[in-house]
């Protein structure tokens, strides 16, 4: 990664997550030993080069240029050139270094391994080609509840995130919070994030993990410990709840949850209805998400519309088969899924 991509990263786009802008931990205490270990490499470079220059500029004359031997049996006489000391001073001003910038990144890894304290929050990630299946554990089992894609935490709150797979490697990245978390089949890895700023906050997978690789994004929303909770009792409810009891719900309403129910309930979940499908996200509160198709677009109706009747366009290879729904139907479909808060 060159000097002028760090800068520009840094600089003169703000909105490109960078792991050099830190919004909390751990991501912090990795971003000053990535500053560093930049500085140190800079400046070891910009040095070396001045004395190369200086090297070939300064061209001394060897006074005594003709080898001379020993007069007693004819060996080359060794010459100790002025000035070549130098090289041991160099030698272990390089060894400090290297050793000091070593010790260095071993303290501020293993410290930044941990939460300084225990974490109140625990999310169980589970990766899907190509989405993210989000679990809020409670101490409370029946207050848990799943999401998918898009994850609230509360600023200033340890949160412990502990990672699985349902098919390949994959790996849980958000730049500004925390460093890249391995996410292997058959094993539970465990790392931890702690916002300290409020704002949303864009994570990618970074293990190539498929054809859809490059559309397996997620986002994670810090903000007020008062505005969390409000999303977490929102989350747990069931769809039903969000809408008024006994309410007359349109009819194309009513008929798209219908044919939702009859066509999509078999990969889908809607808590509240019959449709209690695990092969693709939670939709239960999809109206409240910004994104469809994991971070691909943005989460409208007309977008919806599309994705509905044909997600293969729109994402070559994933799980979701074209629908062959009549055109008023995934408009019905649509409606009801608007109607998901
Ligand atoms: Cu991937």
């Amino acid at each position: 990664m060159s000097l002028p991509y760090i800068i520009a990263q840094t600089r003169l786009d703000s909105h490109a997550p960078s792991y050099m802008r830190p919004a909390g931990a751990p991501a912090g205490g990795e971003a000053v030993l990535g500053w560093a270990l930049t500085i140190i490499a800079v400046a070891v470079t910009v040095v070396i080069a001045i004395l190369l220059v200086v090297a070939v500029l300064r061209k001394r004359e060897d006074p005594d240029s003709t080898t001379k031997r020993n007069a007693s049996d004819g060996t080359p006489r060794v010459k100790i050139v002025p000035g070549l000391s130098w090289i041991y001073v160099g030698l272990a001003i390089t060894v400090v270094i290297l050793l000091g910038a070593f010790g260095a990144t071993v303290v501020s890894l293993a410290s930044s391994a941990h939460a300084p304290s225990r974490p109140k929050i625990t999310m169980d990630i589970t990766a899907h080609q190509w989405w993210w299946e989000v679990r809020m554990e409670d101490s409370v089992p029946s207050d848990a509840f799943v999401t998918a894609n898009e994850i609230h935490v509360p600023v200033g709150v340890p949160v412990e995130i502990r990672v699985q797979s349902q098919d390949v490697i994959h790996s849980f990245w958000v730049p500004e919070l925390f460093g890249k978390m391995d996410v292997i089949p058959g094993q539970i890895n465990v790392t931890w994030m702690r916002a300290d700023r409020s704002g949303t906050y864009r994570g990618a997978c970074a293990e190539y993990c498929g054809l859809q690789h490059a559309h397996m994004a997620f986002a994670i929303t810090a903000e007020p410990q008062k505005m969390y909770d409000r999303w977490a009792a929102a989350q747990r409810a069931t769809s039903a709840n969000s809408l008024p009891p006994n309410a007359a719900l349109p009819p194309n309403v009513l008929h798209g949850e219908a044919v939702f129910v009859a066509t999509c309930s078999g990969c889908h979940t809607v808590r509240g209805t019959n449709a209690l499908g695990r092969v693709g996200p939670d939709l239960t509160h999809i109206a409240s998400r910004q994104t469809i198709g994991a971070g691909l677009i943005d989460n409208t109706p007309a977008n919806l519309m599309r994705w509905v009747s044909d997600a293969q366009a729109m994402k070559p290879g994933v799980l979701m088969p074209r629908m062959d729904l009549r055109h008023d139907d995934v408009a019905a479909v649509v409606s009801y899924l608007t109607t998901l808060h």
